[in-house]
């Protein structure tokens, strides 16, 4: 209350309501130290209603980590450990970052087969070294949220028993009671999923709710879900159980009111019962001992299982193993014509044997994205430690799922859809940005070139608008040589990546001819110049269109124009480039015409005013691919006219 009250902004309704279930988690269940929050074998706890950050704030605070009162003072300032919303990286003990709600659940089921399956490869008979839980506590708003859904369905498909989650069943959202639009029983829609559910009817019985957390540590075959009837508010007297108590501050003379109804000993803000903090503070040496009792399990783990110790250490340092690279393949002309997405599924088995942590699957598209590896084992219930998973149709969940197996620590997470539909789980990518997690996207059938499918599945503004995602990086590769490059420079990125790949076949590029395909990991590479002289213009495209530009350069040669050809697959590894380097590809004065069958919006940085993007703002058509790009004007021709008019030819 003080502290919303203070910074004139928050939500002090949900931690109020919540602080006995929060009392009951943190001093009697949850494994944590809070002077070590990143021992890898503590309990994971997400708080998906992220907005109702206090709460966290306020335990981290009473527990001990490096969390003081007067950060909680500064709640919602500028650098202060207390934004306005839980931000990964930001606040020690944070363990994802929540408030777009539905993510924590989603993230948090993602923690949940990450230690299943870190568990089933690295524990021996006798040495369970990685065996904690995933705790998560989910509001209205949250549950409301497909992302939820998909994640919690796929939760119980997988049996997921050390996974448990509680419901905030408090009936108020922003504009009022949830009667207005939320008729679900959740309860039962969770039993659907293969969930065990329980209820705690009163979230101030402290014993109910101790003996409901103890039930569902003892359910190891289903996740668990608690729903607990909570008062949003609980404590203040004209505002319990009303949405004013979600989202603003209480006000002095309420705050007041509230700590006189409660008994509070004291009036003053911010005050705490030095008897209380001590209580709550035994955590810190309660902590500091189930850690040290870990190591010792760990110590006698290592001496006697020394490799799969090192192996473990090495997955959750984040370290490559050495050699991986020397698994990639090279594609050469008698490879023929190749889709890249059928390059990619040929990199990718070729690498995964020395890179074991690069798990992942596709939304129910595998043969289409061609990210199945081969003989290897699927995750399911009965094995968590396959390594191909199956998503399903829920790309969001897919890739909320992902976010939390990498924040978990131990695993790239890749996951794979048709380019159209990164769009039904953007709000995860750009927390994967937002987090800089290393998460490899396979963005398959990635424009016009898909064809027949027509307008619907057919990519149009998704490249720009990833591309605008801050510290996101898009690859499009133009041919087979360029789609190893794209995996190899993945892998040794640590943000998020998209690999974004063809349906239709891509000729091969002769690179005894044109420039290595090595190339790629700059952002962008010449590929072809005028045989004699400085070329008049550059022509830059990316993926399949950079056959048209190798054929216009050409073209305009036999016409005595003298181009230059750059193959530009990822417009974020060019812009980190010096600045001596980005000039030398793409000189300064020279006129460029960037060629790429999507919206050409991300092309203007390059471009600049004085030259031509060629693209597509309309959507597309069903119809034979060549035919597409023939009517909508993506043409040698097209290259040709555009490079001659800018040199006045
Ligand atoms: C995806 C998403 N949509 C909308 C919001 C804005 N928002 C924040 S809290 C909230 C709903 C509040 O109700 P509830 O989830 O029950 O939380 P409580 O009031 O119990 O704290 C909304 C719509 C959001 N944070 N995330």
């Amino acid at each position: 209350m003080d502290a919303v009250q203070k910074a004139d902004s928050g939500h002090p309704g949900t931690p109020m309501a919540l602080a006995p279930l929060a009392y009951v988690l943190w001093t009697r269940h949850l494994r944590y130290n809070p002077r070590n929050p990143e021992w890898i074998d503590r309990d994971r706890f997400v708080l998906s209603a992220g907005h109702a950050s206090m709460l966290l704030y306020s335990v981290f605070y009473l527990t001990g980590y490096d969390v003081t009162l007067d950060d909680l003072k500064h709640f919602r300032q500028w650098e202060s450990k207390t934004p306005g919303h839980p931000e990964f990286g930001y606040t020690p003990g944070v363990e994802t970052t929540t408030g777009p709600l539905g993510q924590g659940v989603g993230n948090s089921v993602g923690m949940a087969i990450a230690e299943a399956q870190l568990g089933t490869i690295f524990n021996r008979a006798g040495h369970a070294v990685i065996d904690h839980h995933t705790y998560f506590i989910a509001s209205d708003g949250d549950m409301m949220e497909g992302v939820s859904h998909e994640a919690s369905s796929y939760a119980g498909h997988l049996r997921l028993g050390k996974l448990i989650g509680f419901y905030d069943d408090n009936h108020i959202t922003i504009e009022g009671d949830t009667s207005l639009t939320f008729s679900d029983d959740t309860a039962r829609r969770y039993e659907a999923y293969g969930w065990h559910v329980q209820r705690v009817e009163d979230a101030n019985d402290l014993e109910a709710l101790d003996a409901a957390i103890t039930q569902a540590k003892s359910v190891s075959n289903k996740p668990s879900l608690i729903v607990v009837r909570s008062h949003i508010g609980y404590g203040s007297p004209h505002k319990v159980d009303t949405a004013e108590a979600h989202g603003s501050p209480l006000g002095a003379d309420e705050i007041r009111l509230t700590k006189e109804a409660l008994g509070y000993p004291s009036l003053e803000p911010f005050w705490v019962d030095p008897g209380a903090l001590a209580h709550w503070r035994q955590m810190s040496d309660r902590g500091a001992r189930l850690e040290s009792e870990w190591q010792e399990k760990y110590d006698a783990y290592k001496a006697a299982y020394p490799s799969e110790a090192a192996e473990l250490e090495r997955r959750l340092r984040g370290d490559l193993l050495d050699g991986w690279e020397d698994l990639i393949p090279s594609f050469t002309a008698e490879n023929g014509s190749v889709a890249s997405r059928a390059a990619s599924g040929i990199v990718l088995n070729a690498i995964a044997p020395k890179v074991p942590e690069l798990v992942g699957g596709s939304a129910d598209l595998a043969s289409s994205t061609n990210t199945i590896v081969k003989g290897a084992p699927s995750i399911s219930a009965e094995n968590h430690g396959g390594r191909n998973f199956h998503f399903g149709i829920r790309e969001h969940g897919m890739g909320s799922v992902m976010n939390g197996m990498s924040v978990h620590g131990g695993f790239i997470p890749y996951g794979a859809t048709f380019l159209i539909f990164s769009d039904y789980m953007r709000p995860s990518v750009r927390l994967a940005a937002v987090m800089n997690r290393h998460v490899i996207y396979v963005y398959t059938h990635d424009s016009i070139g898909l064809g027949e499918d027509g307008p619907t599945h057919q990519p149009i503004e998704q490249l720009s608008t990833l591309r605008a995602i801050p510290g996101f990086t898009l690859i499009r590769p133009a041919d087979a040589s360029e789609t190893a490059e794209a995996w190899r420079a993945a892998l040794k990125h640590k943000g998020p990546v998209a690999l974004v790949l063809t349906r239709q076949k891509l000729g091969f590029i002769d690179r005894a001819k044109y420039g290595a395909a090595s190339g790629l990991a700059k952002g962008a590479y010449v590929l072809a110049d005028p045989p004699a002289g400085n070329p008049e213009v550059v022509l830059i495209s990316s993926g399949s269109e950079v056959a048209l530009i190798l054929e216009a350069q050409q073209k305009l040669e036999s016409e005595g124009v003298r181009a230059r050809a750059v193959s530009m697959p990822s417009h974020e590894l060019f812009a980190s480039q010096t600045k001596e380097y980005r000039d030398s590809v793409l000189p300064l004065g020279l006129k460029r015409v960037s060629v790429e069958a999507a919206h050409p919006m991300s092309w203007n940085r390059w471009v600049g005013s004085d030259g031509v993007t060629i693209g597509l703002e309309r959507f597309g058509a069903s119809a034979p691919y060549k035919e597409i790009y023939e009517h909508l004007g993506l043409t040698v021709a097209r290259i040709v006219d555009a490079a001659k008019q800018l040199v006045n030819r």
